[in-house]
């Protein structure tokens, strides 16, 4: 839908002119489960995006409408609380959280379109949560420096999803810039824009098509493993706040004795955070193959040591570890579905992507989808 369209669409069900924002969806080279922990991620936001239409009212009522289910929510805005749908709750928990911070807010109509995958691992959710926050920022021109927004987004996420997240999704949906991956570190929230210069080489998605159950919950159970290990090291270290400040010595002596897979969980983040030091020097450099490599690592990480990933990633990943053409591939986000990432040569693409699709297809009888990434630019109106 083109922006114009989807104005006239807004007018059609709400009678009333639009402010049009969009807020994109995103991709991580490298650097996964380590921004709870403290760490170093390395996100890019796609010219894929969640686009939010929306106007004053007069009353205080809040009238949401989703294109993708063709459903409309009423509420008030003088009682905001968890709703039965849930697109609609990352949209509340954005409206609770401005008003929590003291933000005045009127009613207000929002009618909510995306072109991001849904559960595909490319931050849907992220996406709404920040489209709904810049919207509402504009339309009663509060002026929330950037960096909040990102944040009142991520509580969202926290507070009317469920999902404990960290801080990456909606920092690349909020900050993204047009051909640079951005090196974040979810600590200090200090980033640097690395240039995406891949030189004869493309990002490209394939999108598993499965989102396996267990995601929410073994997520927020990762991240209690890890607070658990350092909780441990913590003990010793009363300096120490996140894994990203233990070291592999502080593990075997700490946490090791104490239990056997939360250690290895916690290795997994000390080692991944190391990795993304190497992979945005790499980055720089433009050493792809060397990027590549530490792609496969954490793959094998995420793997065998964190228990994040899935047969059909895993499946994905070794079918394309022998072919010269892909430098590096791994299961990108949260895990159990989704998308793998993968550094793949130009010209290698469609063929591979034929033959991708064909084995998916005879190995799990599922569909392949295929993205080639093209970056775009974070939170932004659109005339
Ligand atoms: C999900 C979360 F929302 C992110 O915060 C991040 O932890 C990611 O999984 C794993 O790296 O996308």
């Amino acid at each position: 839908m083109n922006p114009q369209s989807l104005k006239d669409a807004f007018r059609k069900i709400f009678d009333a002119e639009p402010i049009l924002v969009k807020s994109p969806g995103r991709i991580n080279i490298i650097g996964e489960h380590t921004d709870y922990n403290g760490g170093l991620v390395m996100p890019a936001a796609i010219n894929k995006a969640v686009y939010v239409a929306i106007s004053k009212r007069d009353d205080e009522q809040i009238q949401l409408y989703a294109e993708s289910y063709e459903e409309k929510y009423i509420g008030n805005i003088s009682a905001v609380s968890k709703s039965e749908k849930a697109w609609a709750n990352y949209i509340l928990g954005v409206v609770h959280g401005l008003l929590k911070r003291g933000f005045e807010l009127s009613g207000f109509n929002l009618y909510i379109y995306g072109d991001v995958p849904l559960g595909a691992g490319l931050s849907s959710s992220a996406a709404i949560e920040c489209a709904t926050a810049f919207a509402l920022s504009e339309l009663h021109q509060l002026t929330i420096p950037k960096m909040d927004l990102a944040l009142i987004a991520q509580k969202a996420e926290h507070e009317f999803a469920g999902v404990n997240c960290g801080i990456m999704d909606q920092f690349a949906s909020v900050f993204g810039q047009k051909d640079y991956a951005m090196m974040l570190d979810c600590e200090s929230l200090e980033h640097e824009y690395i240039p995406l210069k891949l030189e004869g080489y493309k990002l490209v998605l394939f999108n598993t098509n499965v989102k396996h159950s267990l995601s929410e919950s073994a997520y927020n159970k990762r991240r209690e493993q890890c607070e658990q290990g350092v909780a441990w090291v913590k003990a010793q270290h009363p300096e120490v706040e996140y894994l990203r400040d233990v070291s592999p010595e502080m593990l075997s002596e700490y946490v090791l004795p104490k239990d056997a897979e939360v250690y290895t969980k916690c290795s997994y983040v000390v080692a991944e955070i190391a990795r993304v030091k190497k992979a945005a020097a790499a980055l720089k450099d433009g050493r792809l193959a060397e990027l590549g490599k530490l792609m496969f690592e954490t793959h094998e990480g995420l793997n065998k040591a964190y228990e994040v990933s899935c047969k059909e990633l895993d499946f994905l990943v070794e079918q394309v570890k022998e072919v010269a053409e892909v430098l590096g591939a791994r299961m990108m986000g949260g895990g159990f579905g989704g998308c793998t990432i993968n550094i793949v040569k130009d010209e290698a693409i469609d063929e591979l992507t034929a033959k991708l699709t064909q084995l998916y297809d005879k190995q799990f009888g599922l569909n392949l989808s295929t993205y080639v990434v093209e970056t775009g630019n974070g939170s932004q109106v659109v005339e």
